[in-house]
C-alpha cells in the first residue's frame, strides 16, 4: 500500500484468490466527478487486471460522499454482490463540513460491511485542497481507487 515513503498504489497480492467469478458493486459520488471519475477508472482497471468480469462489475452514482453509505448498503444488501467499492472526494473548505462526511463516511461504511458480511472498501479520499487531492488520482501518491479495489478482493481472499 501507499505510504509517504512509497508512492505507487502497489499492494500485495500473492495471496490474491480467483475472482474471475465475483460480482462487485462500485459507489461513485458525483461531487468533485473529474477525481473521483479517475478513481473510479482505477477501481475497475484493477479489478479486469486480477481477473474480475467486466459484466460483473455495477458502477452507480450517489449526488455526495454522504450519500455513499446508503448507496453501499443498496449494493450490500443484494446477494449476488460480493464487495462494494466506495469512491469519493472530500475537500476541506471553510467550515467543518469535511470532518462531519468524513466521519459518517467511516463510520456508516463499517456498518454496512458488517451488517452484510461483506467487504466495503473505503476509497474516500480526504484532502486539505485540491492539489492534495489530484496526488491521490493518478498523481504523485498513486490511484486510491486502485486501493479501494485491491482491499475488495483482498478480504475477499481472506
Ligand atoms: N460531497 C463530497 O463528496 N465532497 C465534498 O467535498 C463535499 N463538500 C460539501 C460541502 C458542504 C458545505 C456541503 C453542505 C456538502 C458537501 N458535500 C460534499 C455533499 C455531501 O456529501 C452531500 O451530498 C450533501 O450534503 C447532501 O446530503
Amino acid at each position: 500500500m501507499a505510504t509517504s515513503l512509497k508512492n505507487l498504489s502497489e499492494y500485495s497480492q500473492d495471496k490474491f484468490t480467483d475472482i474471475s467469478d465475483k460480482t462487485f458493486g462500485i459507489v461513485v459520488a458525483e461531487w468533485h466527478d473529474d477525481i473521483t471519475s479517475v478513481l473510479c477508472q482505477g477501481a475497475i482497471d484493477t479489478l479486469l487486471k486480477h481477473g474480475a468480469q467486466k459484466e460483473n462489475i455495477f458502477v452507480n452514482t450517489v449526488p455526495g460522499s454522504f450519500e455513499l453509505t446508503l448507496g453501499a448498503q443498496f449494493l450490500a444488501m443484494q446477494e449476488e454482490i460480493d464487495a462494494v467499492i466506495c469512491i469519493g472526494v472530500v475537500i476541506k473548505g471553510d467550515t467543518k463540513h469535511d470532518d462531519y462526511i468524513n466521519h459518517a463516511v467511516a463510520n456508516g461504511l463499517t456498518i454496512v460491511s458488517l451488517k452484510f458480511n461483506k467487504p466495503v472498501s473505503f476509497g474516500l479520499v480526504t484532502t486539505n485542497n485540491l492539489e492534495q487531492a489530484l496526488d491521490r488520482a493518478g498523481g504523485k501518491h498513486g490511484n486510491k481507487g486502485v486501493e479501494a479495489a485491491a482491499a475488495a478482493i483482498g478480504m475477499l481472499s481472506f
